[in-house]
């Protein structure tokens, strides 16, 4: 009989980690019609409407753009909010995070 010792696994995350910015980035592509991307940089970002249009047009031109920058678990938390509601609506709007500086 082998005797199983029960652990607990503990993953340290510093808090400078945790709350570390990440920068959430926009990636332009042929299909997400612009007002859908407004949509949800307004809903999910909580931009304001001028912003939002900015932002989608430096996308739309540039190829990316920067959209916000937050501690990691909130925008992982936004981006997966935001693809949730594009795949739902058929569309492949894409964002990605990187860690900020
Ligand atoms: N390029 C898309 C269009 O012409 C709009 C878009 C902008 C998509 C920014 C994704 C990001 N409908």
């Amino acid at each position: 009989l082998t005797t199983t010792i029960p652990t607990t696994e503990y993953v340290v995350v510093t808090e400078e980690e945790l709350e570390r910015p990440y920068r959430v980035i926009i990636e332009n592509d042929d299909v997400t019609p612009m007002d859908f991307v407004v949509l949800v940089l307004l809903t999910i970002f909580e931009l304001g409407f001028e912003q939002s249009v900015a932002i989608m047009l430096e996308a739309h031109h540039n190829g990316r753009a920067h959209v916000v920058t937050l501690p990691y678990e909130e925008a992982q938390r936004r981006v997966y909010e935001a693809h949730h509601a594009a795949r739902e609506a058929g569309y492949p709007l894409s964002f990605y995070l990187e860690p900020d500086a």
